[in-house]
C-alpha cells in the first residue's frame, strides 16, 4: 500500500502543508508532492512545491563537506568528512575568537533555517558571546513583528475566515506564490468580504478587487495618513476602543490632521476621493484585515507606513476580534524558540556591541529593551522572539565591520541557507565584505554565488528528509509537525549538527544535551507528555483553544499597557514618537523613473530553483516589466536586453513591455544568477549581471530612519538599451 507523509513545504516561506508519497526506491527524486487532503486546512500547493523532489535531486547537489582549496571563489574544493570540516571550523572559529572576541563572529540565516534550528544557532551564538546575527527577516516580516510590538506589544495575524474586508498594500498572492494566503483570499471573497489593493500596478490581486488604488511607488506611508485623516474626520473609527486603550490619540489626531486628503491626493497620485472611498469601506465593512506586506518592510518610510497600519487596526477596533487581526501568543504546552535561544545568556555588554543598533535600533536588542517587562506581564516571557526578526544586528552595519574591520572587526561568518551576496542591498559592499574573512562557513543545497566565496560548504538536507516542528517562527500558536519522507542523499545533514558538533568542540557541549534533532523535538513536546514521533501521528496540527480581547484581561504588551499611538519607545531611542511623512531622496536629472523590486516569479523562491529543467524552461530569464511609453522613451524593445541602472550600479535583464505598467515605474526581477554556468571565471555566475542587489542602494537616503531598511520600492533609475551603457560589458 503506497504510504504518505504529512510535510510541510519550505520551497517557500508559507509552509503549506502536503502529502508526499513514500517512493520505493527511498530517494527523494522519485517522491510525489501532492495537495494535502485535509479538509480544514484545504489543498495548498504550487508549481514549487510539486518540482521539489526534482530539484532535490538534481546532480549538482551538494552531497558532501566540501572545503576551499584553490583562492576564495576559484572554484577548487576538495570533499572532505563531516568530522574534519567541523574539527577545522571549530578551530579556525576559537582562533578569530581568541584574536578579536566572540562578537567578531556573526551569522545570516534565511526562513529555511528559522524553520529548522529550534532557537539552536542563536543559543550558540548568545553562549558564545555574539549578538551579531541577522537575516533577511530583517526586510521581510521580521522587521514588521519588531515595529508592531512597539505599537501593541505583539505581531497579529488575521482572521481570514471570518474578515469582511481584505486591505493589500501591494502584497499580491497568486497561485504560485504563497498559493495558502492567496486561497484564503479566495475564499473570503467567495463568502462577500470585500478587497482593497493599493499597487501602482494592476496586479492580479488589483484585478479582482472592489477598489484598486494606484499610488506612486514608496508613497504607502502618505496613503495611511489618507485613510486615517478621513476615518477621525468623518468619526468612523472605534471611539470607545480609542478612549479606554490607546495612548496619544490626541498628538496623533494632530499630525494627521497635517494629511489633508488634497496633500496625500499629491503625494500619492491617488485621487482624493478614490483615498476616502477606500477609508471608509476599511473602517465600515465589519472587521477588516491588513495583511502583513513585504512592500512596507522595504520602504524609505518604512516604520512610519508599518506603525499607520498597526494604527488602523487599533482605531476601528480591529485589534483580537474574531475577523480581524489576532494576538495568538505563544503555544502553552511546547517549548518556543524563543525559550531555546537563551537571549537571557548573552552579557549585557555584548549586547551594547550589537553592531548598527547605535543608528537604526528598531529591530536589534537596544530597540527591544523598552518592551522587556511588558512582555513578561502580558506573554509570560521577557525574550520573545517573533518571525526570528527581534535581537538582530543590523545587517549593512555587519557587513562593513567584516569589510572596514569598523566599529571592531568581524572576521568569522556562516551563512544557513542563505544567498547573502544576492540577498541584502548593496552586492559590492557584501562582496568586499566577504573577500575580508577569515573564516566563511555556507549551509547550503547548492553551489550559489554565496557558497563559492566559502572556505567549507556543508551539505544541507532538505524538506522532504527531515523531521520538523513549525509555528511560522512564533507568529502563530498553531503548531505542525512535518515528517520526514526519506534519508538524505549522501551525507546532507540538517543544521543542528553543525551546532551540536560545535558546540562540543568549543566547550559548550552542557548547553546542547541533545544528540539528534528528534531527540531536541521530543524535548521541546515534553510538556505534552508525548515524543515527536507520537506528536506527528496523531496531529495535523495542535493549538489552544483560541481566546479574543486577551488585551482586557491582560493590557497590551507596551510600556503603558495600551496601544501606544505615540510610542514612548521611539520616543526613548530619540526618534519622532508619531508616524511622519518624510520627502525624498531629492531627484537627480540622471535617473527620470523609478524601480522597484519584486513581483515574485511563480517558478522561483527568492534567489532559488532555478536548476530545475521544468521550471527553468517555463521562465528562462530575468525580466524588466516595463510601460509602452517608457520602452519608447528609452530606446528599448520587447524582448532585447537591456540595463536599469541607479547611482549604485546597473543590472541587466530582458525587457517586457506591459500594458499595466504605469508610466515612470520598471519593476525589477530578484534573485537571478544562471546556476548552469561554471564556477571560477569571476563572474559569480552571473550574479554580476543579473542580481538586483547591485542596484538596491543602501546609504542612508535611502534608509528608513529608525530601522535602517533598504528602500527596494521608489529607487530613482533608468532603462537604456546595453549598446548605450556606459562601461557596458
Ligand atoms: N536584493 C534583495 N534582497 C532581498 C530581497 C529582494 O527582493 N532583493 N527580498 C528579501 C526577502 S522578501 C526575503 S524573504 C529574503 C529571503 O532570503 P532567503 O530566504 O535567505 O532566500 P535566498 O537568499 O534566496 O536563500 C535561500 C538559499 O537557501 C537554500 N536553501 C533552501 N532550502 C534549504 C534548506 O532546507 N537547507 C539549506 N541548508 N539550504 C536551503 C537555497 O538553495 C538558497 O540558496 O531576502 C530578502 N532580500
Ligand atoms: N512564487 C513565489 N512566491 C513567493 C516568493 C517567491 O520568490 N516566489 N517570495 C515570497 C516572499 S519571501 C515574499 S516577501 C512575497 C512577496 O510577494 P508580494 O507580497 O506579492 O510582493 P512583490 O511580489 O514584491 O510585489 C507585489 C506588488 O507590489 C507592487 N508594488 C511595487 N511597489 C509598490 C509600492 O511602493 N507600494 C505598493 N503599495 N505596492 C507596490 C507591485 O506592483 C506588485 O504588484 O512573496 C512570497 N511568495
Ligand atoms: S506556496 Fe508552494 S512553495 Fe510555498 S509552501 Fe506552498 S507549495 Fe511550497
Ligand atoms: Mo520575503
Amino acid at each position: 500500500m503506497t504510504e504518505f507523509k504529512r510535510t510541510l513545504c519550505t520551497s517557500c516561506d508559507v509552509f503549506c502543508q502536503v502529502r508526499a508519497e513514500v517512493p520505493a526506491s527511498g530517494q527523494v527524486g522519485d517522491v510525489h508532492v501532492k495537495a494535502s487532503d485535509n479538509k480544514q486546512w484545504r489543498a495548498n500547493i504550487c508549481i514549487k512545491g510539486v518540482h521539489a523532489p526534482q530539484g532535490f535531486s538534481h546532480p549538482n547537489r551538494v552531497l558532501y563537506p566540501l572545503r576551499r582549496i584553490g583562492e576564495r571563489g576559484s572554484g577548487q574544493w576538495q570533499q572532505v568528512s563531516w568530522d574534519e570540516a567541523l574539527d577545522d571550523i571549530a578551530s579556525r572559529l576559537s582562533k578569530v575568537i581568541d584574536k578579536y572576541g566572540p562578537e567578531a563572529f556573526a551569522v545570516s540565516a534565511s526562513s529555511s533555517n528559522l524553520q529548522t534550528d529550534h532557537g539552536m544557532t542563536r543559543r550558540f551564538m548568545n553562549l558564545l558571546g555574539s549578538p551579531n546575527w541577522i537575516s533577511g527577516v530583517s526586510l521581510c516580516m521580521g522587521n514588521t513583528s519588531a515595529v508592531n510590538r512597539m505599537v501593541y506589544g505583539w505581531y497579529p495575524y488575521p482572521d481570514y475566515n471570518q474578515t469582511q474586508c481584505i486591505v493589500l498594500f501591494g502584497h499580491d498572492p497568486k497561485p504560485h506564490s504563497w498559493t495558502s494566503i492567496y486561497n484564503a483570499i479566495r475564499r473570503a471573497q467567495d463568502r462577500g468580504a470585500k478587497l482593497i489593493v493599493v499597487d501602482p500596478r494592476k496586479s492580479e490581486s488589483a484585478q479582482r478587487a472592489d477598489l484598486w488604488l494606484p499610488l506612486k511607488p514608496g508613497s504607502d506611508a502618505a496613503m495611511c495618513f489618507g485613510w486615517i485623516k478621513v476615518i477621525l474626520d468623518e468619526e468612523l473609527y472605534d471611539k470607545d476602543f480609542v478612549a479606554r486603550w490607546t495612548v496619544g490619540f490626541d498628538d496623533f489626531k494632530r499630525r494627521v490632521d497635517e494629511f489633508p486628503l488634497e496633500r496625500v491626493a499629491q503625494l500619492t497620485g491617488v485621487p482624493a476621493e478614490l483615498i476616502a472611498q477606500a477609508a471608509r469601506m476599511y473602517a465600515t465593512s465589519g472587521p477588516a484585515v491588513i495583511p502583513w506586506t513585504p512592500i512596507t518592510d522595504q520602504q524609505r518610510n518604512s516604520t512610519s507606513a508599518i506603525r499607520l497600519h498597526s494604527a488602523l487596526r487599533a482605531i476601528c477596533g480591529y485589534l483580537d476580534v474574531p475577523g480581524g487581526e489576532v494576538f495568538h501568543g505563544l503555544h502553552p504546552d511546547i517549548i518556543c524558540e524563543s525559550e531555546l535561544e537563551l537571549h537571557e545568556e548573552l552579557p549585557e555588554a555584548k549586547r551594547a556591541l550589537q553592531l548598527g543598533a547605535d543608528q537604526y535600533p528598531v529591530f536589534t536588542h537596544r530597540g527591544m529593551e523598552p518592551l522587556r517587562q511588558a512582555t513578561k506581564r502580558v506573554w509570560g516571557r521577557e525574550w520573545t522572539n517573533l518571525i526570528g526578526g527581534n535581537y538582530m544586528a543590523h545587517p549593512s552595519a555587519v557587513f562593513r565591520a567584516m569589510r572596514d574591520g569598523m566599529p571592531y572587526p568581524v572576521k568569522a561568518f556562516f551563512a544557513l541557507g542563505n544567498n547573502v551576496l544576492m540577498s541584502y542591498a548593496n552586492m559590492r559592499q557584501t562582496y568586499d565584505a566577504m573577500m575580508n574573512q577569515d573564516l566563511i562557513v555556507v549551509f547550503e543545497q547548492f553551489r550559489t554565488p554565496t557558497a563559492q566565496l566559502a572556505d567549507y560548504i556543508l551539505p544541507g538536507d532538505s524538506w522532504l528528509e527531515r523531521n520538523a516542528l513549525n509555528d511560522s517562527q512564533g507568529w502563530l500558536s498553531i503548531v505542525r509537525p512535518s515528517q520526514k519522507v526519506v534519508e538524505p542523499p549522501g551525507e546532507c545533514r540538517g543544521v543542528l549538527d553543525i551546532w551540536f558538533g560545535l558546540a562540543h568542540r568549543m566547550g559548550l557541549g552542557e548547553h546542547f544535551p541533545w544528540s539528534t534533532t528528534e531527540e531536541l523535538l521530543d524535548y521541546r513536546l515534553k510538556r505534552l507528555g508525548m515524543t515527536y514521533e507520537e506528536f506527528a501521528e496523531k496531529h495535523v496540527y495542535h493549538f489552544p483553544k483560541p481566546e479574543f480581547k486577551k488585551y482586557e484581561r491582560t493590557g497590551f504588551a507596551t510600556p503603558s499597557g495600551k496601544v501606544e499611538l505615540r510610542s514612548s519607545v521611539l520616543e526613548s531611542l530619540g526618534f519622532d514618537p508619531l508616524p511622519y511623512w518624510r520627502d525624498g531622496p531629492p531627484r537627480d536629472e540622471r535617473f527620470p523613473l523609478t524601480m522597484f523590486i519584486g513581483v515574485r516569479e511563480d517558478e522561483y523562491f527568492q534567489t532559488g530553483h532555478r536548476h530545475i529543467g521544468k521550471l527553468r524552461k517555463r521562465n528562462a530569464e530575468p525580466r524588466f516589466f516595463v510601460s509602452p511609453s517608457d520602452a519608447e522613451v528609452a530606446g528599448v524593445e520587447h524582448g532585447e536586453w537591456a540595463e536599469v541602472v541607479t547611482a549604485l550600479g546597473k543590472v541587466k535583464a530582458r525587457v517586457e513591455v506591459r500594458p499595466e505598467m504605469p508610466t515612470g515605474v520598471v519593476r525589477v526581477p530578484h534573485g537571478w544568477w544562471q546556476p548552469e554556468r561554471a564556477e571560477g571565471d569571476g563572474s559569480l555566475s552571473g550574479a554580476w549581471e543579473f542580481a538586483d542587489a547591485q542596484i538596491c542602494p543602501d546609504d542612508p537616503d535611502h534608509m528608513d530612519l529608525e530601522q535602517g531598511v533598504p528602500q527596494f520600492k521608489g529607487v530613482a533609475c533608468r532603462l537604456q538599451a546595453i549598446e548605450n551603457a556606459e562601461g557596458a560589458k
